[in-house]
């Protein structure tokens, strides 16, 4: 498919999507938001892709939505579009996501990245919900991601105060898995995906939905639910795969079944 707002490349298993308005530091626009939907649609059901990385450039994994297209909707036709519900499409899905962030990260930037599983930072990486600056708040799961991230005390500075972040602090707040030197995140973050995506896919999604049922459920509830699907597991030819591999000494081949 020919996009024109993000680019699309397959490296082995890994799928990953580079945004690219570089003129608007990668505002997440109408167009951008579908066309990243539809090349998720496209590694999603593409059996030989198991996990999928999202970047931006150098300057900006995103700069938030697009305010030049927000600044005229009103309240019925965002109710009517259910504005940014192209947001709950890219949160539920069920491969492994990687954000790779380098530059600015910021309102729907920052969100786009809260809804992939690891964020791995630039040190050059800025966080932040600016939205309050513009009249308005993080309306794509940033007041609800950010604060499960980072805890109450450091949401509230952010989205309150609209301030940025650095990847240190992003870190140390536990916002961000890694920080790198910016000239080796690309590298780093296809390593880590080349990595997941080397297990048994099956394996894996069941793993992201366990982690993030933690959030959804209550601890018991969580760690039922973490136990069925454990068990679970013992019906995937990849788990005797993977114990007899160990066992024999060699690395594993997972069939995903
Ligand atoms: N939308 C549209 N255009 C943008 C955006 C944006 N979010 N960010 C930057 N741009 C454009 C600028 O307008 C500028 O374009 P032009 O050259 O035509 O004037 C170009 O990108 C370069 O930007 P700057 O000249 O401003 O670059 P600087 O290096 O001076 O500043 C900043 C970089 C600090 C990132 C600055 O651009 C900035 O503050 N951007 C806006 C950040 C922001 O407020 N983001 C939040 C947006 S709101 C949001 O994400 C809410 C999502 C919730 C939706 C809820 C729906 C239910």
């Amino acid at each position: 498919m020919a996009y024109e707002t993000i680019l699309v490349e397959t490296r082995g298993k890994v799928g990953a999507i580079t945004l690219n308005r570089p003129k608007a530091l990668n505002a997440l626009n109408a167009q951008l938001m579908t066309e990243l939907n539809q090349a998720l649609d496209a590694f999603d059901s593409d059996a030989t892709i198991g996990c999928i990385l999202i970047t931006g450039s150098d300057r900006a994994f995103a700069a938030g939505a697009d305010i030049k297209e927000m600044e005229e909707k009103t309240y019925p036709a965002t109710y009517l579009e259910d504005f940014f519900v192209t947001g709950d499409r890219i949160a539920a899905r069920r491969k492994p996501m990687v954000a790779a962030v380098a530059g600015f990260a910021l309102g729907g930037g920052c969100e786009l990245a809260m809804m992939c599983d690891i964020i791995i930072a630039a040190d050059t990486a800025k966080f932040g919900q600016p939205e309050i600056k513009l009249g308005v708040m993080p309306g794509i799961g940033g007041t609800q991601r950010l604060t499960r991230a980072v805890g109450k005390a450091k949401a509230m500075d952010l989205c309150l105060t609209g301030r940025m972040m650095g990847a240190e602090e992003a870190e140390r707040s536990g916002l961000v898995a890694r920080v790198v030197p910016a000239d080796k995140l690309l590298e780093e973050a296809f390593a880590a995906a080349e990595a997941i995506a080397s297990m048994s896919l099956p394996i894996l999604m069941m793993t992201k939905e366990s982690v993030n049922r933690a959030f959804e459920t209550s601890l018991s509830e969580g760690v039922r639910f973490e136990r069925r699907v454990f068990h679970a597991m013992f019906a995937t030819a990849d788990q005797k795969e993977g114990m007899s591999a160990f066992v024999a000494k060699r690395p594993p081949d997972f069939k995903n079944a």
